[in-house]
């Protein structure tokens, strides 16, 4: 460090700059990862019983989990009449069979089902790794079945493609609904869709709220609660001290098997945990931050240490059904992030030549430890060479 204190005292921080930008052009800021061709999907999933996020046997939390879930055979638990088909499709309006109505899809084949990651692929993969706690690099690989639990009260599916009915789920009757990223799965205009022919996304949040009550979902004010930053729904991002502004939702019923999204005017209680923390599925028991206004609004400065948390209401009281819960708690990510100082790449509180040079050994030889924030000072979400410029300006004119 000292041989290069003394350069720069001799030679002129601008001079060095400008110098250090220039060779910088032959290498390359742009050169993207190699993208491999992967058969996971990663999202979040939470699952409820009335008020509070379900904890389970392992005393797993399940509030945004994020999960990687990966393809595998629906073969190996003997569950091939779930094969993926289609993601659109209708009533059977010729079916003449007892019960319920059939869906007028053609049974999926392994072939065309290779590699697509379904709902139902997320459910087998969150009971194995969750539920029964076995290792995620074990999972998908038939454990369920294995241990005769496929039609137990731990997973038992039932009914025909597309139509497919969850009798019991992780000890829990059929009495729940499963929406995909707050909207009530349809395949066609007015007719749902089943986890076994939802095809799953990177980002995409799955929610299965079970309830006591079984009218709950007759009650205007069911079903999954959710909160909103701007256009965020899952992961939202705030620096730290600085306000973020959420608003509370209801997803529930609009007409003839829409959604609507309407926030909640009852101006519930909004509590908020760290995700290192979450040990608790009692929303109420986490720290209390204040309650939404009667248009489900909740403004607040983000003073918390950096890091990721939860920001959640409970499950609420119905409007007709005013003794039982008939939504689900939830809420959003919120990742705070430390207060960025622009151009202060080697994070020690100041700007000055050496964050040029830090930021300059960070784009050559990636092995210096930047506050990428900080870095970024054009502020497009990467580092690279222009930052450098910007810094440079920003020194000079100093
Ligand atoms: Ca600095
Ligand atoms: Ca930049």
């Amino acid at each position: 460090m000292n041989g290069i204190k003394k350069t720069i005292v001799k030679f002129g921080a601008v001079l060095i700059a400008f110098t250090l930008m220039f060779a910088m052009f032959p290498v390359s800021a742009f050169a993207a990862d190699a993208e491999e061709e992967t058969n996971s999907v990663e999202i979040y999933l939470s699952v409820s019983h009335d008020a509070s996020f379900f904890k389970t046997p392992e005393d797993e939390v399940i509030a945004f989990k994020k999960i990687t879930v990966p393809y595998f055979d629906l073969a190996l638990y003997g569950l091939q009449q779930y094969y993926f088909s289609s993601e659109t499709y209708g009533k059977d309006e010729d079916y003449e069979g007892e019960g319920k109505p059939e869906s007028d899809i053609e049974p999926g084949t392994a072939e065309g089902a290779y590699g697509k990651v379904t709902m139902l692929h997320a459910f087998i993969y969150a009971t194995e790794i969750f539920y029964c706690g076995i290792d995620p690099e074990d999972a998908g690989k038939g454990y369920l079945k294995e241990q005769e639990l496929v039609g137990s009260n731990v997973f038992s599916p039932e009914g025909s493609t597309g139509s497919m009915y969850i009798r019991m789920f992780w000890g829990m009757d059929e009495n729940f609904n499963y929406y995909h990223n707050y909207k009530y799965p349809l395949a066609s205009e007015g007719w749902g869709s089943t986890a076994d022919q939802i095809l799953l996304h990177d980002g995409d949040i799955v929610t299965l709220g079970h309830f006591s009550n079984w009218s709950f979902h007759q009650d205007p004010k069911s079903v999954f609660n959710f909160i909103k930053a701007g256009e965020k729904t899952v992961v939202a991002e705030v620096e730290q001290n600085k306000t973020i502004d959420l608003t509370v939702y209801l997803a529930g019923k609009g007409g003839n098997y829409t959604t609507a999204h309407t926030p909640r005017t009852e101006r519930p209680g909004v509590y908020y945990i760290p995700l290192d923390d979450l040990d608790d599925g009692i929303v109420t028991r986490w720290y209390y931050l204040g309650d939404a206004d009667e248009n489900g609004n909740i403004a607040f400065e983000a003073w918390m240490e950096p890091g990721e948390y939860l920001v959640c209401v409970s499950g609420q009281y119905g409007e007709e059904l005013t003794n039982a819960i008939v939504s689900t708690p939830g809420g959003i990510i919120l990742n705070i992030k430390e207060s960025a100082i622009s151009g202060d790449v080697n994070n020690d509180g100041a700007v000055n030549i050496f964050d040029l040079i830090g930021l300059r050994e960070y784009l050559l030889k990636g092995d210096t430890e930047i506050n990428g924030a900080n870095a970024d000072l054009n502020s497009d979400g990467t580092t690279n060479i222009f930052d450098l410029i910007e810094l440079r300006k920003m020194l000079i004119a100093s």
